[in-house]
């Protein structure tokens, strides 16, 4: 342990702040006394966390307008009055000095990561000013297909890139989540739709994951859920590589061979099937396909399973007994297991995974996988009308045009496909809420974007990536912005969380507003949303729920609707069944069933190591890597490597190691373990970062995404994925103490 002084010290803090300080009881920084005076009364302010996705619902205690304390909010069906660790400290983004203030541009002609921009602080109206005259240029001169967009999907987003006319807006969903997606949308939501995040854990009796980690990534709800599942008497059976902590807590850890699970799958969806133990009234009702489903299991008998997989065939067949018989029971999934983005096969693991939750019918039943329960809002377009948008070309510099089932865009591909200039050149980029460590194989991304004329950023950090940009578009963080925010993760009925943010600390705008304001200087105001129509849309959403910004505040800050469980008994595919044989699969020519595809790449013997990548409980990616009090529990990421194999490369724990592929090198700690197979080598995701600007991320850990290799989308096309998935484990390492 570091003393406090020193830990101060070291997060650089006291030089550039005298109001904050590290409160070591609440264990994150905090206006100094001298800062707050008390109050006679705290101020409440109701909001939601926006560390992770989970979206947790929190009280802030606001003092002298600071936030002095924030809580998990009690009526919140995710939050049940508690925040988990990183959420609890994320004050420290709000109060963190490295924070970006203001717009600022390059003056520094050269770039690199290392090389200084010399940042100018500019006006908001020169940053918007530079932003739309650049787009402007490159349209006229090359097409607006030369301007790419990174940025998540955002409805004003995609409106953004259709007014401006490009066809490239690269979205990180093949990075993160998209075989479940287009496995539910095939067999159960209907197209576009998504998949729904709620799973009824809590009344489950028989967990079954593969992969499955969501206790590990400290997820309020579900580690809670799981918990009380456990003391109900569930039984919770974990298949992972890796001892997870949800496979810490499990009553079966099954280290399962990496990207086998479908092979097991298929033969316990078999073994179901051939010993009659699925829910034949839901079947009948609910579903099509089983005739075709049941005819190509046949072939995938446990003992075939067993040799691919290294489970024991029978217990392949008593886990999928005990699965079918234990009711309710439920394959738990979320976004990166054994059916996320991690292997060549894991779109048809997703598919699986929906299988075998529908044959022992627990699709939208208690104790199962929930849909969606969302208040019926109106949506923005019935009150704000635009123009047609300008026809863009089809042809995407990632190449996604080629894929008929997703087009978000490819983080894989795009790096490549600039570098090639093909099917154009590309001038230009605007990035929102990304960077560069979240890109496989970040280098080829960075020589990419050093070919452009011209790049924008929007952040709330000075990271790696805005040292590549010419200009900086800084954003407020989740304590700054307002709104109302749909209880998404864990909505077991309609639930809507009051978001009233503090006046913003610095110079920032919101990212939506910066884009209507790049639109109006392009001179496209045709397609900026009018004031008076945007006030009407907001009105009518508390309208529909039948109440106010006021009320829902008197009422703890949120709203609730009819709490009542209603099954549903249609689904949003064309069959308005559950689609064994998905139609949108077979109309769009792939084969509408799982079968056994191989792992792209095995272990060998020169590369005897598979790299599995995770998440700790106490790092989201790079949103908390600036919180001192994160960096104090968990220094930096480690390299877990089976006991024996360290032993044989003489490798202790604490020691640093090369851990290298055909793509990369990097230096990481390494940690000799019994939790972790024999031929893998795991590495937590969310460290090394190389912009000076965070002090306290800087220079800590190594970021294992530089041993992912990028690709062509040629190369990409040949992997028999429909939804395009990067395949993050599809590497093979070798060890050396360093
Ligand atoms: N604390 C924290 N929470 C987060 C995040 C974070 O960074 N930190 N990130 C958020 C985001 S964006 C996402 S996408 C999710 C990611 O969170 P998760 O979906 O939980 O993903 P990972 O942590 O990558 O865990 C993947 C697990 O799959 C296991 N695995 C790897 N290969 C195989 C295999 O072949 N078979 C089986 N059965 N298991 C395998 C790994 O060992 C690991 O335990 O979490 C979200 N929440
Ligand atoms: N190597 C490797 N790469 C990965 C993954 C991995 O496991 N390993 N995981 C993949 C997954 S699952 C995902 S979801 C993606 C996520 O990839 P990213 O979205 O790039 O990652 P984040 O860490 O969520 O945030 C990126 C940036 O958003 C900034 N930011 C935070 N809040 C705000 C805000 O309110 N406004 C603005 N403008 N900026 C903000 C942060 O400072 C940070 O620089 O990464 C993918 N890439
Ligand atoms: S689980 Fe933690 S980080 Fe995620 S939203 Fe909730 S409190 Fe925030
Ligand atoms: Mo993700």
């Amino acid at each position: 342990m570091i003393s406090r002084r020193d830990f101060l010290k070291f997060s650089g803090l006291l030089a550039s702040s005298s109001i904050l300080e590290l409160d070591r009881d609440l264990g994150f920084l905090v206006p100094s006394a001298e800062a707050a005076q008390p109050e006679k009364e705290e101020k409440k302010l109701y909001g939601v966390c926006g560390i992770c996705s989970m979206g947790c619902a929190y009280i802030a205690y606001v003092q002298n307008g600071w936030i002095v304390r924030l809580e998990g909010n009690p009526r919140d069906q995710i939050a049940e009055g508690k925040l988990c660790v990183k959420g609890r400290s994320s004050l420290n983004i709000l109060y963190d000095p490295d924070r970006l203030k203001y717009p600022m541009k390059r003056t520094n002609p050269k770039k690199g990561i290392g090389v200084d921009p010399k940042w100018v602080k500019i006006s908001w109206d020169e940053a918007i000013g530079m932003v739309a005259t650049k787009f402007k240029e490159i349209i006229a001169k090359d097409g607006p297909q030369a301007i790419v967009i990174f940025a998540r999907a955002k409805p004003h987003l995609k409106h953004f890139v259709k007014s401006i006319g490009t066809p490239n807006l690269i979205v990180h969903s093949n990075a993160c989540d998209v075989s479940h997606d287009i496995a539910w949308e095939s067999m159960v939501t209907g197209k576009g739709k998504g998949r729904p995040f709620t799973v009824d854990y809590e009344n489950s009796r028989y967990i079954l994951s593969f992969g499955w980690d969501g206790p590990g990534k400290s997820k309020n709800k579900w580690g809670r859920a799981v918990n009380n599942a456990l003391e109900k008497g569930a039984r919770l059976v974990v298949f992972d590589p890796r001892l997870s902590i949800t496979a810490s807590k499990a009553h079966e850890w099954i280290p399962i061979k990496p990207g086998t699970d479908l092979a097991v799958l298929l033969a316990m969806i078999r073994t179901i099937i051939i010993e009659n133990l699925f829910d034949h009234e839901f079947i009948s009702k609910y579903t099509i396909g089983f005739n075709e489903l049941k005819g190509r299991v046949q072939q995938y008998t446990p003992e075939w399973a067993e040799k691919i997989s290294d489970v024991p065939a029978g217990r392949i067949v008593r886990i999928a007994r005990e699965f079918a018989t234990t009711k309710p029971a439920v394959v738990a999934s979320h976004k990166r297991d054994a059916g996320g983005p991690l292997y060549s096969n894991s779109f048809r693991v997703a598919q699986c995974f929906i299988i075998m939750n529908t044959l022992v019918g627990s699709i939208d039943r208690p104790g199962g996988r929930i849909l969606d329960r969302k208040p019926k809002l109106p949506k923005e377009k019935d009150f704000v009308k635009y123009p047609e948008y300008p026809k863009a070309i089809k042809e995407r510099i990632d190449g996604m045009e080629r894929y008929p089932l997703t087009k978000k865009g490819n983080f894989f591909t795009v790096a490549q496909g600039i570098l090639s200039k093909k099917p154009y050149p590309v001038k230009a980029a605007l990035f929102w809420k990304y960077n560069l460590p979240s890109f496989p194989n970040r280098l080829r991304l960075e020589e990419a974007l050093k070919t452009l004329d011209f790049i924008a950023v929007s952040d709330i950090y000075p990271t790696e990536l805005t040292e590549l940009a010419d200009v900086v578009l800084p954003e407020g963080t989740f304590f700054e912005g307002k709104g109302l925010k749909e209880r998404k993760y864990h909505a077991m009925y309609p639930q809507m969380a009051l978001v009233e943010g503090i006046k913003p600390l610095y110079d920032t705008k919101g990212f939506k507003k910066v884009l209507y304001s790049i639109l109006k200087k392009m001179a496209l105001k045709e397609y900026v949303p009018d004031e008076e129509a945007l006030k009407a849309f907001s009105k009518a959403k508390f309208e529909a729920l039948g109440t106010t910004k006021k009320e829902i505040h008197s009422n703890g800050g949120i709203w609730t609707g009819d709490k009542e469980f209603k099954p549903k008994t249609e689904f949003g595919t064309p069959s308005k069944k559950i689609e064994f044989t998905p139609s949108l699969l077979k109309e769009k020519g792939f084969d509408p069933l799982p079968y056994w595809i191989e792992p792209k790449v095995m272990p060998n013997k020169e590369y005897p190591y598979r790299l599995i990548i995770y998440r700790t409980p106490w790092q989201r990616m790079m949103k908390t890597q600036n919180i001192p009090v994160l960096i104090e529990i968990y220094p930096e990421n480690t390299a877990t490597i089976y006991s024996k194999e360290a032993e044989k490369l003489n490798i202790k724990d604490g020691d640093y190691v090369w851990v290298e592929s055909t793509t990369g090198k990097i230096k990481v700690k390494a940690h000799p373990s019994e939790g972790i197979r024999s031929d893998c080598v795991a590495i937590d995701h969310s460290f090394g970062h190389r912009g000076k600007g965070m002090s306290v991320a800087f220079g800590k850990g190594s970021n294992e995404g530089d041993l992912v290799p990028d690709m062509t989308i040629e190369e990409m096309l040949k992997n028999p994925d429909p939804s395009a998935n990067v395949m993050w484990n599809e590497v093979v390492v070798k060890v050396s103490k360093a």
